[in-house]
């Protein structure tokens, strides 16, 4: 197992050796910022009755889901999960976008036909997620395999999972094809330390869950996914191998669960110092600190917080603008048709 370079350099040096300026930092900010803008207004929206189902976050993960993001290309394909909104927003997806998902409008991507955090834009690269964990780490496979199929040299796909779900089948199963075909993939786990209310040491025999890319002859490297840009650096590191034909990777994010599982959950099983040990290491204050060690100041900072905030109530403005779907086209864009099937595959 690999672990990846201490954070503990200059902020200046740092961003350099990184290739990266302040500006890009501040852009993650901003990001991460947006990410938990979105979900804490998702949070009053359910309250409000608005979102209908249950309400999922990934409130502690900003960090890790806005640093892998930066580290992919326009043309990369990305399958990310519920707790991955930093990568929506990183690829450039609309707030307003999000909000109208959350509420089942026709301005979201799915256009109000699937559930609220389903989300996905393949213009941006994104595939869309279903529910069944880790099922979208094989299609992310397939998306490898077909780029190598086509010969599409800079391309790479990204697919995620949590520490509970690197556990079934799907996930061995995934991997496998991926190492023996030294596929350009990388894999994510987001070790948010809880799979529901299964702590890790029923979870997983190994230090940690990525450990079991030896069984499959990867590496694997396990980051502090509280720091966007640790996450940065091990994931370009990655995708420059995985489009190099030496294979694909396994990046562990270790991260918090800042809150419980979904709305429905009250996280009562969580110890309480968990949440305070979680509190003290809120990837967004990390960021804030390095940046004013960066040079920001604090107006600067300021500034950020509260463009974000009149981007967010301005977004959230024109998503309740979108109407609802049209009931008789329920099924419309739902079913591919046999013409949209007539590939030279089929
Ligand atoms: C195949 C399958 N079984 C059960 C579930 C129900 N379920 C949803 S999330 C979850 C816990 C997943 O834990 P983890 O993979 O660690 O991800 P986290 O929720 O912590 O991000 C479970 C059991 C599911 N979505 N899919």
């Amino acid at each position: 197992m690999a672990t990846a370079a201490s954070a503990e350099t200059d902020p200046r040096t740092r961003l350099r050796a990184l290739g990266l300026d302040r500006e890009d930092a501040v852009t993650m900010y901003r990001n991460m910022l947006v990410t938990r803008g979105i979900e804490e207004r998702g949070h009053i929206l359910f309250r409000q009755g608005k979102i209908p189902g249950s309400f999922y976050t990934g409130r502690g993960n900003e960090g890790a889901a806005v640093g892998v993001a930066s580290a992919t290309k326009p043309q990369d394909h990305l399958c990310p999960l519920q707790r991955d909104m930093g990568v929506h927003v990183t690829r450039g997806l609309e707030p307003w976008r999000v909000f109208a998902q959350y509420m089942g409008r026709s301005g979201g991507p799915t256009r109000g036909r699937d559930g609220n955090v389903h989300i996905g834009d393949i213009s941006l690269g994104i595939v869309g997620m279903v529910s069944h964990l880790p099922a979208m780490l094989p299609v992310g496979v397939g998306l490898a395999l077909s780029y190598r199929i086509k010969n599409e040299r800079d391309r790479c796909a990204f697919a995620w999972c949590g520490d509970g779900a690197s556990a079934r089948g799907d996930f061995h199963e995934g991997v496998n094809l991926a190492a023996v075909r030294k596929l350009p993939i990388v894999f994510i786990i987001d070790n948010n330390q809880w799979a529901y209310s299964t702590p890790s040491n029923l979870g997983y025999a190994t230090e940690h869950p990525s450990d079991r890319a030896k069984g499959y002859g990867l590496q694997n490297v396990v980051v502090d996914g509280t720091d966007p840009l640790e996450v940065y650096e091990a994931v370009k590191e990655a995708r420059d191998k995985a489009v190099a034909g030496e294979g694909p990777t396994i990046v562990e994010c270790v991260t918090l669960r800042m809150e419980g599982h979904a709305v429905h959950d009250d996280a009562f099983y969580v110890p309480k110092e968990d949440f305070e040990t979680w509190a003290a290491k809120d990837p967004i204050e990390r960021t804030r600190k390095f940046l004013l060690e960066a040079g920001m100041s604090e107006d600067e900072d300021e500034e950020i917080r509260s463009g974000v905030k009149r981007l967010l109530v301005e977004q959230l403005d024109k998503a309740e603008a979108s109407p609802l779907p049209d009931p008789s086209t329920a099924t419309t864009g739902v079913y591919a048709s046999p013409e949209e099937l007539d590939t030279p595959h089929h």
